[in-house]
């Protein structure tokens, strides 16, 4: 039976060393299951003398509880570090100061547009909201652009998968022009209005980016020059970087729905940079053929209408250089317009 103090020794040994549920398991068989080590002892009581048998039994079975004690308390001391363990990895410091909501901002393009909506509302021009997915008539026909113009390309304007009432597919408008065209058909002149929105053209770089911001204004009367065009242009971009003496001119240029048309240049720069000349915007009398597109008659009714990116005029006001700034959603640059 020496054997048996060797048996429970190495038993309570093994026992000790295990740190595995399974493993305890698994020793647990060796030493008390079927096949176990006790059980092959159990097995060979019948070859003892009958008066040995009894007291070998009961050793055995007192080393059996013992095993299985042992078994007990190892398990709960495994599931006790096992929770300790769980305890200490997901502890949480009570102590932290919280995180806090924080609170949001406008994005910096929607002050802009809203700044200039200000001051165009100040000087009697009424806002217009629109669709951002337009028809090809509105978009480009009834601003006079030629049937095959470059502009109507895959290449230069994203169509939408659906067509409109004469079979001709929908467009994600390249400017805000086609909301004067509707707000035009559905007032009387005079007309003072500016349409203020996203557009979407097919280009990506640092400089341009497939969705962008514009705001177009229109005005429609019977007695009305480049003069009061000029007047008003020049008045807003004096208010919107709020400084009286910012230098403007014109320049001849082209587009199809203005004739004669202009590019807008303001003086800019400080120092070294002092008066440099900085593109703007365009601007121009609006086209007689589009004036007829109004549902108006350009014999009685002159137009003058002018488009700026708000991007350009943001990057200006606020000296930012890197166009993607504005759609990274980076709150170390959002969090600097307060
Ligand atoms: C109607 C008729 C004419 C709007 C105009 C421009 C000139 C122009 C660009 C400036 C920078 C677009 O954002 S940009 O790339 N725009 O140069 N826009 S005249 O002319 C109109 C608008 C509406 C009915």
């Amino acid at each position: 039976m020496d054997n048996l103090e060797k048996i429970v020794s190495a038993a309570l040994e093994q026992f000790s060393r295990i740190h595995g549920a399974a493993e305890l398991e698994q020793a647990k068989a060796r030493f008390l299951g079927k096949a176990g080590a006790l059980s092959d002892l159990l097995k060979g009581l019948g070859k003892l003398p009958a008066e040995e048998r009894r007291e070998a039994g009961s050793r055995i079975n007192a080393a059996k509880d013992r095993l299985e004690a042992a078994l007990a308390e190892r398990r709960e001391a495994l599931a006790r570090a096992q929770l300790d363990a769980r305890l200490a990895q997901e502890a949480v410091d009570v102590t932290l100061p919280g995180r806090g909501a924080g609170r949001g901002r406008l994005h910096p393009l929607t002050r802009t547009q809203d700044r200039i909506e200000a001051i165009f509302r100040s000087i009697g021009f009424d806002i217009a909201d629109g669709p951002e997915i337009e028809t090809d008539w509105y978009n480009f026909t009834a601003l006079n652009n030629p049937e095959n113009h470059p502009a109507r390309s895959m290449q230069d304007t994203f169509y939408v998968d659906q067509k409109d009432a004469s079979g001709r597919p929908l467009l994600l408008r390249t400017h805000t022009s086609p909301m004067q065209v509707r707000y035009a058909r559905m007032h009387e002149p005079p007309l003072k209005v500016i349409a203020p929105g996203r557009t979407y053209r097919v280009d990506s770089d640092a400089t341009h980016s497939p969705m962008f911001h514009q705001v177009e204004g229109l005005w429609v009367d019977e007695d009305i020059s480049f003069a009061d065009l000029k007047g008003v242009y020049t008045d807003f971009l004096r208010r919107f970087f709020e400084t009286e003496e910012l230098e403007v001119r014109f320049r001849p240029s082209f587009f199809p729905f203005t004739e004669p048309s202009v590019e807008i240049d303001m003086a800019f720069g400080a120092g070294p940079n002092q008066n440099q000349w900085l593109e703007i915007s365009g601007a121009g009398q609006v086209h007689p053929a589009v004036i007829r597109n109004f549902g108006l008659d350009p014999e009685q009714y002159i137009g003058f209408a002018f488009g700026s990116g708000i991007e350009r005029l943001a990057m200006l006001r606020y000296g930012i250089h890197d166009l993607r700034l504005f759609y990274d959603g980076d709150l170390r640059f959002l969090q600097q317009f307060p």
